[in-house]
């Protein structure tokens, strides 16, 4: 019998590109047809064919209080019935400025914009503006949302200038993009000795989430800091992903280091698009209507949207809200581990906050090129093997896992009995 998955996938297929909208979502990665989902609830999510999954996507990291939270879809639809949008300053965009300000501990003035590309984009044209300079770093592994500059790949060498990772990227706008390896301290030293007076800013995931889950190593973090004070070059610490994830303040709080500007989304929308880019008022000062970068957006800070954002980061602050939510993270994690060596797998998991990873590798990589040495084919038999058993993790060996607050014991329990039958699956058909 054809599921509806598959009926609905080969609609979707017929007028929009690969059937998504976004190239994740088609399981490319993993094989198979993607489930289509049609309702969510705290940690679950219901497919076209009714079948109910417990999701460790989260909507890619948003859902940090589990779907479809009672005060959040209040919220929403409190605000929807006053108006969808004006395009006009409203006071909702006010208090989410005041609290991300209140919360992100170098976040002096803030900019909200519609997705974590649009926040990266303007906050790299913020720092070239800034500095009058045009290089930027990245690091190999780390995305940053699909703007012209940030679609580059490692040139031939580290050090060298970059080349488009995607067709439609002229070789002119990469070559002004360093890609370095994530981690490395040497090389971020020898860039900067080399070209630190021509680099407008760094911008780095300080926990890195889409080449899967890598933590800095000490020391990392701190060496960036240090080379961009000295040479007057911006520090941008992307959170779209880690901001309210990996601590409450997000990596910088967690780490302790103070970046100049700071890109953040997901979480700050609960759900619907939102993104920020925030920092140094001296910096932020320099956006247009203020001064010279011009960044603009129809729907920034939409008050629906906006709406979504408050309710969820009222919630966060909830005394504990943090410390639970690491826990329970940490007994996913700590029972995968122990499900892998009761089979006998080769297997690690480790997470960070909320976000967590895991690996066919004998140990958490720590780099690009270790996170290249994870066994793919045998994630992706897992990820099967878990999928048909009710349990969503993210579509590639490339991603990091979420955790909600809506994800209890019973939901751990169920996933860790379903990942001892996938690990035994594994080691008996090798
Ligand atoms: P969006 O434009 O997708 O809202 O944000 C881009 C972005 C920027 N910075 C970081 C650190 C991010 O993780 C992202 C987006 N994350 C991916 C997950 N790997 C979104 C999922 C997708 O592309 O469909």
């Amino acid at each position: 019998m054809t599921s509806r998955n598959d009926l609905l996938f080969e609609r979707a297929r017929q007028h929009i590109p690969a059937g998504v909208n976004s190239p994740v979502r088609a399981f490319r990665a993993v094989g198979g047809t993607p489930p289509f989902f049609e309702r969510a609830s705290g940690p679950h999510l219901w497919d076209a064919d009714g079948k109910r999954y417990i999701d460790y996507v989260g909507s890619w990291g948003p859902m940090v209080l589990g779907h479809t939270h009672p005060q959040v879809v209040e919220a929403v639809q409190g605000a929807a019935a006053r108006a969808l949008s004006f395009g006009a300053p409203t006071e909702g965009e006010i208090e989410l400025a005041e609290a991300i300000c209140r919360l992100v501990p170098s976040v002096e003035m803030v900019r909200l914009v519609s997705s974590g590309t649009e926040a990266t984009m303007s906050a790299i044209r913020l720092a070239r503006g800034h500095t009058g300079r045009s290089l930027i770093v990245k690091f190999e592994g780390c995305y940053h949302g699909h703007a012209d500059s940030l679609l580059v790949k490692a040139g031939s060498g580290a050090l060298t200038f970059g080349n488009p990772s995607s067709a439609g990227v002229p070789p002119e706008t990469a070559a002004h993009t360093l890609v370095l390896d994530f981690n490395d301290t040497a090389q971020v030293e020898k860039v900067f000795k080399d070209k630190g007076k021509r680099i407008a800013c760094v911008i780095v995931e300080p926990v890195a989430g889409n080449m899967n889950l890598v933590l800095p190593k000490p020391g990392f973090l701190e060496s960036l800091r240090e080379n961009c004070t000295r040479q007057g070059a911006v520090l941008l610490f992307d959170e779209v992903m880690t901001g309210f994830r990996v601590a409450l303040g997000g990596a910088q709080a967690r780490y302790g280091i103070r970046p100049d500007l700071t890109t953040l989304g997901k979480v700050i929308g609960g759900g619907l698009p939102v993104g920020a880019f925030g920092g140094r008022r001296e910096i932020m000062e320099k956006i247009a209507p203020l001064g010279p970068v011009y960044q603009a957006g129809t729907l920034s800070g939409n008050p629906v949207a906006v709406a979504a954002g408050l309710a969820t980061l009222k919630l966060v602050q909830e005394k504990d809200f943090q410390l639970k939510i690491e826990r329970t993270t940490q007994s996913l994690v700590d029972g995968l581990n122990a499900e892998a060596r009761k089979a006998k797998v080769v297997f690690t998991a480790q997470c960070v906050g909320s976000m967590f990873g895991l690996y066919f590798r004998a140990a958490p990589p720590a780099s690009f090129a270790e996170v290249m040495q994870c066994d793919k084919d045998r994630f992706n038999r897992f990820f099967h093997l878990m999928l048909e058993r009710g349990v969503y993790l993210a579509p590639s060996a490339y991603e990091a896992g979420f955790v909600s607050a809506a994800h209890g014991a019973k939901e751990i329990e169920a996933t860790l009995a379903a990942a001892s039958e996938a690990f035994r699956s594994l080691a008996a058909s090798g």
